[in-house]
């Protein structure tokens, strides 16, 4: 087992991830509102055999089952998302008080289980109102983003510990607002530059109110990131894998970390420029206290002629959503990412694999792909540890098998198995594997692994 000589801080934090929409169900209860993904799977075609977080895994029920699971699997952190339509149902003024207090319960019942609650406040679940009367693409999204993270700090801030603001702006603002293939579904590039600007504004506006609101809370954000490594060593490869460093990471990282957005990418105007007000970057970049990395797979990219090309390994393991497998490269990103940028600290917030899983003739899961792909991407973290960057936590995405937005239920990333008919959890081999691995850890006094840079 790759972990078996990898030494990590003895306070590192071991957890797991999931995010509102995808698991909660529960959609139409205690005043929730519609959000841009309701509206969005009732669009016929936009989601695999018309699936819907509708139901989902009932967490919004079944929490305190789900909370007992975690405790049993030993879990230092759970981090889940708070649904921005149940605390305002239409986006801005009358908070509803009962969406509130389904949250109060969860992070109640993950204290009252030594289980240290990391709450994301967007996972993408934007109120539908906000979206008919501009969406992301419109300042007074951010706005309403500030008023949001008010109401929601005054009532939890007493016992969360750790925000997140976002949840990969870049897939949100990207694949939600140019590709089309998530929530809100446009089309236009321009709206895609202008959603993440604002996710990025509205970002920095939240860190100044939970910082106010709940005096010593961490605050950070969640990036999906991933090293491009050119296909060859010629210019042209190298060039092309640049620019989706650019578009991929750079995009989020510098203007949070340095206060602009690349300079090779506003030069080349390989993406609409933003509209900037003044003062936007200095908010955007206002310190945090920790980066969220989310990190599944590297790039591999050539120069297409008209611009970069993903290429596929072909003698790689890929997993389900055909993503390769390559752990070097989330200890080559959090080597870079500490180096280049500085946070001061890391949590790698999401990280896992979808495969095809079965419940066999047992009863079980058997998931040796995935236990092989926790493995390997956990010894990945404890050299980038050694080696230097600051990572304090790590999160498996998913707890549960859940809503793969676009893909529907066909994707399953959970180390607990969901039989979506009867709604029961099945926890899978890898769930025993991290549950062993976890409490091997508690036991072992463990070496602070030294930098050997
Ligand atoms: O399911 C998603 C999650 O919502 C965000 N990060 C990637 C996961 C797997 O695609």
């Amino acid at each position: 087992m790759p972990t078996e000589n990898s030494p990590f801080p003895p306070d590192f934090i071991w957890g797991a991830a999931t995010a509102s929409y995808q698991i909660e169900g529960a959609a139409h209860e205690d005043g929730r509102g519609e959000s841009v993904w309701d509206r969005f799977c009732a669009t016929p075609g936009k989601v695999r055999n018309g699936d819907s977080g509708e139901r989902a895994c009932d967490f919004y029920h079944r929490y305190p089952d789900d909370v007992a699971l975690m405790r049993e699997l030993g879990l230092d952190a759970f981090r889940f998302s708070i649904a921005w339509p149940r605390i305002l149902p239409e986006g801005r003024g009358k908070v509803n008080q009962k969406g509130l207090d389904f949250y109060d319960r969860l992070v109640d019942e993950l204290l009252a289980h030594d289980i240290e609650p990391f709450a994301t406040l967007f996972h993408w679940d934007t109120p539908q109102a906000l979206e008919d009367a501009g969406g992301w693409p419109s300042r007074a999204t951010a706005e309403a983003f500030a008023e949001y993270t008010e109401a929601v700090v005054r009532r939890l801030g007493d016992r969360v510990r750790h925000w997140i603001t976002h949840n990969e702006p870049w897939v949100h603002a990207w694949i939600g607002h140019s590709w089309g293939q998530h929530a809100p579904g446009r089309t236009s590039e321009a709206d895609a530059v202008a959603a993440a600007h604002h996710l990025l504004l509205s970002h920095g506006w939240a860190v100044d109110v939970i910082h106010a609101s709940a005096p010593g809370s961490q605050v950070g954000i969640t990036l999906n990131l991933a090293q491009a490594y050119p296909a060859s060593e010629t210019a042209e490869d190298e060039a092309a894998a640049w620019q989706v460093d650019g578009e991929a990471n750079r995009w989020f990282l510098d203007p949070l970390f340095r206060g602009a957005y690349p300079a090779d990418l506003l030069e080349r105007n390989a993406l609409v420029s933003p509209v900037l007000q003044d003062g936007d970057l200095e908010t955007i970049s206002a310190p945090i206290d920790f980066l969220g990395v989310n990190n599944y797979f590297r790039f591999v990219v050539s120069n297409g002629g008209d611009g970069p090309r993903m290429e596929r390994v072909a003698e790689s393991q890929h997993t389900d959503m055909g993503w390769e497998v390559y752990p070097d490269g989330l200890h080559q990103l959090l080597v870079r990412v500490a180096r280049d940028y500085s946070p001061r600290e890391i949590y790698v917030t999401e990280n896992g694999a979808a495969f095809g899983d079965v419940r066999v003739h047992d009863g079980h899961v058997h998931d040796p792909e995935r236990t092989a792909y926790l493995d390997t991407h956990i010894a990945a973290v404890s050299r980038a540890i050694a080696d230097g960057a600051p990572v304090k936590g790590y999160f498996v995405w998913s707890l549960l098998d859940n809503f793969e937005w676009a893909h529907g239920y066909s994707k399953r990333f959970g180390i607990i198995f969901i039989d979506y008919p009867t709604l029961e959890r099945v926890p899978k081999d890898s769930y025993y594997w991290y549950r062993d691995f976890i409490s091997t850890r508690a036991r072992t006094p463990q070496p602070s692994p030294i930098a050997t840079g």
